[in-house]
């Protein structure tokens, strides 16, 4: 036990734990009742769900946590920590009211959404409990390379349903802390042995218990609090103790909800004995009995301070804290009550326990024995809340005007990432240091070998390479230290989103900017999306480079072969989008991309592009590794504008233009082999090189809006492209992708459009055979040409294998 923690700083304690439940309890209630919900809002879930956690959390807020610390709150208990940042002051009464409404506290904590510094968002469970052990092993990579080191180092606390850990992302990330020397984490599990649906398994804390201490944690079990300590010193107690401890878990739960008397009769027909057991029983009340057995490790406070404060070392930590779901409320056990709700008669009967007059309800200290001043002293007091700003700033770190990159007459934009990555990594500057690289085992492929070469790998301790020092030729230096720069992950691309998110938060976490970069190959995305959508979600900056994609991949086969990643770069909010088929473009849109990372203002949207660049975001570039043959061109300001604004065009259409072929990245060669071989046939053929749909439809969108509030002039890039295109013009549009991602141009300016793309898995074969059978070749442009532009036969096409 911590010895400042006094009877009278237990006392506080306990009085803030009574009024963190009320006031969680009440914001709910009147989120359900006293609102107006005609929209059918309903807070299941959240009652009982928070209850569990009021005495932990209460613990941990008020006096373990110190400013320093960053907690990621389970989903559910979200009215818990909202109550509690209302008694620091940092949550409104306005908010509180609104729980669930529009701009009001949010259902799960949010770091945007909320207005009272949420350290993680929480919301789809297992992601933000990742989070911390991300977040952590950032704190030692920012540490490491020398900076923050002003600043304490900081403790990143999950907690975590019992259920939550069903969650495959949890168990990645566990094995990637092990690799990676995981410190300064802790893990507290709300066993409540409840999921949404039902009672969870027997036994499953064992299971827990062997698989973190396999993984080098320390555990520490909160199962009995202090009332049951001491009852199990009594005559007969030992008794008890077995009871408890044989009772399966739904039967627990069940008595819970049925209370004092059911306890009574269940515990005299199973270990009654007319003697010591029986006194043990009968000397206590109903409401005694039932605080008894309710009294588990994680509903007592002195236990669950001896427990956090017991662990004050820096070796990663789970708590299995047993707990009661619905603690303290009318519902509490009950396996149905994660939809449960009071009625208002049980808030009645529980507004009176609480001591709380009507009217009064969100008066801080109402119904406490303690003086109101006694408790505001110490909520002054609280560590936790001591720094002003919770939430941290980094300047922006300078990027060079251009990113420079010898051309190959021959490339892939694979290829050009990975030069322009080493050239970036010749330079001693700012810029260069502050770049962070990862990958889930797919860092040599990914062409980041050059930039890891002169980097170094990452780890808080130095590891030679073997092959190096055994003087074994590798093209590859593989050496670890403190100072390295790329961070090498396990394959679970899971792990990688949720590190990007960490990295990416950097600046607001620790203080201290880092522009993470994270590579893997593009139909993997969508194994890891949950996290790039958290990540997103709680804003996180980071560049993530897919690479090879689509069905360009050719021999690899079905399996690698990526289809629906450009529309998930089109939806994902957050995230612009790009798909440059030239390095000379990539190296513009990578620049582009290191400072839109770094932007942080909520200015309107440009007037230019009708895209919200000012406020920045994340960037996803979906690159190849086909050669293509590069255009020799000088990078104009006005092209490098148009590359980033998400299109230009390689060849303007004429007056007279009848067919308009837009497309969009590896299979720019058979949009310019189509477009040449219409000349003779097509007037004024045009064609418009689409660098990002994302970008190009996000400013469409925007601009539509502007001109419907009464913006007559707005106008978007793809609307200006658009506007010289006779209307009778046809759109063939083209890309190694589902065609969706470009099929909307037509609507922009109301042109007839044929849509190319592939739709079905892909296959083993040459890029020829695969181009053909998946309608994105040469042919089938000019095929698809000839039907939306009718005129005279292509000559052409015949021709054509
Ligand atoms: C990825 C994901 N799947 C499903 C849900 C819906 N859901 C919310 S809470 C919950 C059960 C949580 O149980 P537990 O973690 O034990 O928390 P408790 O309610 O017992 O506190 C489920 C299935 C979700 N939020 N996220
Ligand atoms: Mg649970």
């Amino acid at each position: 036990m911590n010895p400042h923690l006094t009877d009278a700083t237990l006392d506080t304690l306990a009085a803030l734990e009574r009024k963190v439940l009320w006031l969680a309890s009440w914001t709910i209630h009147n989120a359900n009742h006293l609102r107006d919900n005609s929209d059918g809002l309903k807070v299941g879930g959240h009652q009982a769900s928070s209850a569990s956690l009021a005495t932990i959390m209460t613990a941990l807020y008020f006096d373990v946590l110190r400013a320093q610390d960053r907690v990621a709150v389970k989903p559910h208990a979200s009215p818990i920590f909202h109550a509690i940042q209302y008694l620091l002051g940092k949550q409104t009464r306005a908010r509180l009211e609104t729980f669930r409404g529009y701009k009001g506290a949010q259902s799960y904590p949010s770091r945007t959404k909320d207005a009272d510094d949420v350290d993680f968002s929480t919301g789809s469970v297992g992601l933000g409990v990742a989070q911390t052990l991300f977040a952590s092993l950032t704190q030692d990579y920012v540490r490491a390379h020398g900076w923050g080191l002003e600043r304490p180092e900081g403790r990143m606390v999950a907690l975590v349903g019992d259920a939550e850990l069903d969650e495959g992302n949890i168990f990645e990330a566990l094995l990637e802390g092990w690799k990676q020397g995981l410190r300064n984490c802790w893990w507290i599990i709300d066993y409540n042995r409840q999921s949404l649906d039902a009672v969870v398994r027997e036994g499953l804390w064992e299971r827990y218990e062997q698989l973190f201490k396999n993984f080098g944690w320390d555990v520490v079990i909160l199962k009995y609090g202090s009332l049951q300590q001491a009852a199990f010193k009594e005559p007969g107690g030992d008794r008890l103790r077995q009871w408890i401890d044989n009772c399966p878990n739904q039967l627990y739960s069940a008595l819970v909800f049925a209370g004092g008397a059911a306890w009574r009769k269940r515990l005299i027909d199973e270990i009654g004995d007319q003697g010591d057991v029986s006194r043990l029983i009968e000397k206590r009340s109903d409401d005694e009995l039932a605080a008894l057995m309710n009294n588990l490790g994680g509903h007592d406070l002195p236990s669950v301070l001896a427990a956090l404060h017991g662990a004050d070392h820096e070796k990663p930590t789970c708590f299995i804290c047993y707990t009661v779901k619905g603690f303290g409320l009318p519902m509490a056990g009950h396996k149905d009550n994660h939809a449960g709700l009071m009625t208002p008669a049980q808030m009645e009967v529980f507004q009176k326990a609480m001591g709380v007059r009507p009217g009064h309800e969100w008066d801080k200290f109402e119904g406490l024995s303690l003086p109101a001043e006694q408790l505001q002293i110490f909520l002054d007091r609280v560590p936790f809340a001591a720094d002003k700003a919770r939430r941290l700033t980094a300047p922006p770190v300078d990027v060079p005007d251009t990113l420079t990159v010898t051309i190959q007459p021959v490339m892939s934009t694979q290829t050009g990432f990975g030069a322009l990555l080493n050239e970036i990594g010749r330079g001693d500057n700012d810029f260069a240091r502050r770049i962070v690289t990862t990958s889930p085992d797919v860092t040599v492929s990914t062409n980041l070998g050059p930039w890891v070469n002169r980097r170094g790998l990452f780890a808080r301790e130095i590891m030679a390479d073997t092959f190096k020092s055994e003087r074994i030729p590798s093209t590859f230096n593989w050496e670890f230290s403190p100072k390295g720069q790329h961070i090498e992950l396990g394959i679970a691309e899971m792990n990688l989103f949720i590190l990007l998110s960490a990295l990416g938060l950097s600046h607001s976490i620790n203080g201290e900017r880092l522009l993470p970069i994270g590579t893997l190959y593009d139909p993997f995305i969508a194994r890891g999306l949950d996290a790039l959508n958290y990540a997103c979600y709680q804003d996180a900056r980071f560049i993530v480079v897919a690479t090879p994609s689509g069905i360009t991949l050719a021999g690899e086969g079905g399996a690698h072969q990526s289809i629906a990643e450009p529309l998930i770069g089109l939806a994902q909010d957050g995230l612009a989008a790009f798909e440059p088929a030239y390095v000379d473009e990539l190296a513009v849109i990578l620049r582009w991309a290191f400072s839109y990372v770094q932007k942080d203002s909520d200015a309107a949207p440009s007037e230019r592009n009708w895209l919200r660049d000012e406020t920045g975001g994340s960037v996803y570039l979906r690159l190849s590794t086909r050669p293509l043959e590069q255009i020799a061109r000088e990078m104009t300001p006005d092209l490098r504008q148009q590359v980033v604004d998400g299109a230009y065009w390689l060849r303007k259409p004429g007056p007279n233009a009848q067919v308009v072929v837009a497309y969009s990245g590896a299979i720019a060669p058979e949009a310019i082999a189509a477009v040449g071989l219409m000349a003779e046939d097509r007037r004024d053929v045009g064609l418009l090189a689409v660098t990002s749909a994302d970008r190009l439809n996000a400013g469409w969108t925007a601009a539509q809006r502007a001109r419907e509030r009464g913006l007559v002039h707005a106008r978007s890039h793809i609307e200006r492209l658009l506007a010289d295109v006779p209307a009778h013009c046809g759109i063939v549009s083209v890309l190694d992708g589902h065609p969706a991602t470009l099929a909307w141009l037509g609507a922009v300016a109301g042109h007839r459009t044929r849509a190319l793309g592939v739709e079905h898995f892909g296959q083993t074969g040459s890029l020829a055979e695969l181009y053909r059978h998946y309608g994105i070749d040469t042919n089938a442009i000019v095929a698809a040409a000839q039907a939306i532009a009718p005129g005279r036969p292509i000559r052409h096409l015949q021709a054509l294998p």
